[in-house]
């Protein structure tokens, strides 16, 4: 097994737009992050990852840009972003930059151009296609509901949009398209930046002849029609060949449709596409066949098992990512565990499965705090353009909206993009003035400085997980192996290389539970870390275990 910085690093996301305010618009900027790079550091994280900061109109919070190479005028100026560069390599952290590669936004100017006729030299630079008598050109279903085909009356032709129908996608079968990707890679890349996380980077590449679809369910139709194209390989290889190859740097792909197949073709070594990718299979359970807004039962097993293949699938080529929560999905404690009677106990729990795990750790901002998910009263305080067209659908439909909103308050993407909260002040601390979201009304008791003060609070326990991670590369690179695998409520596993083994005990549930050691107990078990403060010895072949109780011990 190769090792580099990357598999070792721990990665800390930030949604600059939440994190901090520093000049009290109510909107987070890069100068936010700039006062709190202490914090960050703090933390003992090596890379810091931020979502896109470049010139946007925020149909999608930044994943809509209108200039590539330009700071969105509420985060700075270009000026700031050097400056925070300097500051994160000063104190000897990376950082990597939010790449959305498959779409602009409409008010790109090669949109812009394109848009004004059809022999325009910006026309190929997206996919545009005659409908047939008033309808679409075919019958795909958008990521954000209605047609993935915008009409454009001028030209009486459609556009190709994935996602909202502000974001048109790029066509990359255009090698000028791709000319200027390489470019504003390089652009960034000169700036001394260590890397890209690629934005729903399977579905770059797509059928061009754009068949309808016989497919129902929206999870299948982005398997199997959306993801993973014709090209994708090639184009992604070519990226590495022309621009990546010249530098140091890191690459995780983001996107729907990775099967552990698939994703040892996106980072296998010898391949060179990318260094890893997200798979979302553990936070794709509990979606029925229509997405998000589609709930479903699910169960421990299942959970336990989707990192077991995962682990697998990478355990001799490529390399896996370990997240459990990012900007797009609820928040990790209120998914995961519990977010009311046991949020410290289950947050510390799922502190330690994210770093101690194989694979390199993202971790999003807010959780190292336990912060949950928010209920807003009303559809109005939500702001998510994905949350707020699937309740438009909802309603459309004539669905029983009450219903509706307990489903947005568990899903809404919204959860996770709250302002970060920092301290008992109004406004958490994020803001002087109010904030472009509602904070979470419980910031007065999940903040930033109320976990300073106390030893035992998640925060400080991130920190102790993320030092033992660095003590222990056992966690980093060992091999894992999933034990009592049909166990509802028990995560238990063991990771070890040739010098050392190391059992990890997760109680999953509001209960206690006992366990009997698969391992032979006249020999000591030595609990190296505890979310119950129970660093002792043991010599017992059972464990008694509290609510949401989680353990490593040394075999
Ligand atoms: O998300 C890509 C993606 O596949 C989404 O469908 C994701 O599964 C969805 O947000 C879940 O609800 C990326 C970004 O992370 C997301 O914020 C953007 O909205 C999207 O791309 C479009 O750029
Ligand atoms: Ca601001």
């Amino acid at each position: 097994m190769n090792k580099t910085w990357w598999k070792e690093s721990v990665v800390y996301q930030i949604y600059p737009r939440s994190f901090n305010d520093a000049n009290n618009d109510g909107i987070g900027d890069l100068r936010g992050i700039i006062q709190k790079i202490d914090y960050i550091k703090s933390l003992g994280v090596d890379v810091i990852w931020l979502c896109p900061i470049y010139q946007s109109p925020n149909d999608d919070n930044g994943y809509d840009i209108s200039d590539y190479t330009a700071i969105m005028t509420e985060f700075g100026t270009m000026a700031d972003f050097d400056e925070l560069l300097d500051i994160v390599h000063r104190n000897g952290l990376k950082l990597i930059l939010d790449l959305v590669l498959n779409h602009t936004s409409i008010e790109h100017p090669w949109f812009l151009q394109a848009k004004k006729s059809k022999d325009n030299p910006y026309r190929g630079y997206y996919h545009w296609r005659k409908g047939g008598n008033g309808h679409p050109p075919n019958n795909w279903p958008s990521f954000f509901k209605g047609s993935v085909w915008e009409f454009d009356e001028s030209s009486n032709e459609y556009y190709l949009h994935l996602f909202s129908k502000k974001q048109p996608d790029l066509n990359w079968e255009n090698p000028a398209v791709r000319q200027e990707i390489h470019d504003l890679m390089r652009f960034w890349l000169n700036k001394g930046i260590d890397g890209f996380r690629m934005d729903a980077i399977p579905l770059i590449s797509k059928d061009t002849n754009f068949p309808d679809t016989r497919l129902q369910s929206f999870n299948q139709i982005i398997d199997q029609v959306y993801a993973n194209g014709p090209r994708v390989h090639e184009f992604i290889r070519e990226i590495h060949d022309e621009v990546l190859s010249d530098y140091d740097v890191f690459t995780v792909g983001e996107g729907p449709g990775i099967s552990p197949e698939v994703a040892r073709l996106y980072t296998g070594m010898h391949r060179k596409e990318l260094n890893t990718v997200f798979h979302f299979g553990h936070l794709f359970l509990g979606q029925g066949k229509n997405g998000k807004y589609d709930v479903v039962p699910w169960t421990l097993p299942e959970f336990k098992n989707i990192f077991a293949i995962w682990d697998k699938a990478c355990a001799d080529e490529g390399w896996n990512s370990i997240f459990l929560g990012n900007h797009d999905f609820s928040r990790m404690v209120s998914r995961f565990g519990n977010d009311g009677q046991f949020r410290e106990q289950s947050a510390k729990l799922l502190a330690m499965l994210l770093l101690s795990m194989r694979g390199t750790v993202f971790l999003y901002q807010g959780d190292e705090i336990g912060m949950t998910n928010v209920a807003f009263h009303s559809i109005d305080d939500y702001h998510d353009i994905e949350t707020v067209n699937s309740f438009k659908e909802a309603a459309k439909a004539g669905a029983d909206l009450d219903q509706f909103l307990k489903i947005v308050h568990d899903q809404s993407r919204d959860n996770a993009r709250t302002p970060m909260q920092w301290d008992r002040t109004k406004h958490s601390g994020f803001s002087a003035v109010a904030p472009w979201i509602n904070c979470n009304p419980n910031y007065m008791e999940v903040n930033v400085t109320q976990c300073e003060a106390n030893p035992h609070s998640v925060l400080n326990f991130y920190r102790r997980m993320i030092k033992f991670r660095k003590e222990h590369k056992t966690l980093v690179y060992g091999q894992f192996n999933l034990l009592y695998k049909e166990d509802p409520d028990l995560f238990v596993y063991e990771r070890f290389d040739e010098n050392n083994k190391m059992l990890v005990v997760l109680n999953f549930s509001d209960k206690k539970r006992n366990l009997t050691l698969p391992h032979d107990g006249s020999t000591a078990l030595k609990c190296l870390i505890s979310n119950y403060n129970r660093e002792i010895d043991h010599k017992a072949d059972w464990l008694n275990l509290e609510p949401w109780e989680a353990n490593i011990y040394k075999i």
